[in-house]
């Protein structure tokens, strides 16, 4: 569709005040959320992501349509975030120590919050202790852990170490995702749920706070 293309090439391009405008129309014209979100943002982000590992855009170019897609994911927060419902869940959720990539945690957290969850985001480059003082604090039910990069994922089999000498051991599931990260990885440090995309996660997360 011309105007999810647009979004597309408007975010690639960094131009945040044209992608929240598009992100606007579409939602005006009544354009399903999620196809906003996958054929015109996503869309966008993953072109960029491809030229910059084959070295076609660098790290100011990422940066700036890393801005544009957040401009354009806030506007659709509100759609894909329902209000005024109990909390069906808690989660802890970050991008794990050394890791400053934070466009996919912020989808994973507006899709849980979607679905009625309670998630407390520590943000980026949080260290293993974090996520377990904040998962013994709030009483959560799980521990979403994010990384984009090979040499941090590494530092979710940390997370999982540490946990089980924590009280919280057999008390909080971990769950894990990102680029990098597979359901093998996820067999291979012993976590409990690994799921590919934002939404899946949030599904996941769902399930485990009903069950
Ligand atoms: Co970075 N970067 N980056 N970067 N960056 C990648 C990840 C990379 C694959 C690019 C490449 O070479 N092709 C590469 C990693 C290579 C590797 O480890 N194998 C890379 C690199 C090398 C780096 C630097 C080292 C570059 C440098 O400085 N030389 C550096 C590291 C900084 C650091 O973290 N310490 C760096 C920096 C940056 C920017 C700051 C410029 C920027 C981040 C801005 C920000 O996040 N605020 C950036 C970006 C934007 C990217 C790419 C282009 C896009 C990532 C993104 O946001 N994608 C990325 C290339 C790529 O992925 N194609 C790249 C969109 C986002 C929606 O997808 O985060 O994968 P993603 O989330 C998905 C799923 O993975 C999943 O849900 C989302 C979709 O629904 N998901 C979960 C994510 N978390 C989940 C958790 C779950 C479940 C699912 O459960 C808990």
């Amino acid at each position: 569709m011309e105007l999810l293309r647009e979004i597309s090439e408007n975010l690639q391009k960094g131009r945040a005040k044209n992608v929240k405008e598009l992100v606007q129309k579409a939602i005006d014209e009544g354009i399903e959320v999620n196809r906003i979100l996958e054929e015109g943002l996503l869309h966008g982000m993953s072109i960029i992501g491809e030229k910059f590992k084959n070295n076609e855009v660098y790290v100011p170019d990422v940066l700036i349509a890393a801005r544009a897609m957040n401009t354009g994911t806030e506007l659709l927060k509100p759609l894909l975030v329902s209000s005024g419902v109990k909390a069906k869940g808690k989660v802890i959720l970050g991008t794990v120590k050394g890791d400053l990539h934070d466009i996919g945690k912020n989808l994973v957290r507006m899709m849980m919050e979607g679905k009625g969850l309670e998630v407390i985001d520590l943000g980026v480059d949080v260290p293993a202790e974090r996520f377990i003082e904040a998962a013994m604090e709030n009483n959560a039910d799980i521990i979403a852990c994010s990384a984009l990069l090979t040499t941090t994922m590494i530092e979710m089999e940390t997370i999982v170490q540490k946990v089980k000498e924590s009280p919280l051991a057999g008390k909080v599931k971990i769950m894990i995702g990102g680029a990098p990260v597979t359901d093998n990885f996820r067999a291979t440090i012993g976590a409990d749920i690994y799921t590919p995309d934002a939404a899946t996660a949030a599904e996941a997360a769902l399930k485990v706070c009903l069950a």
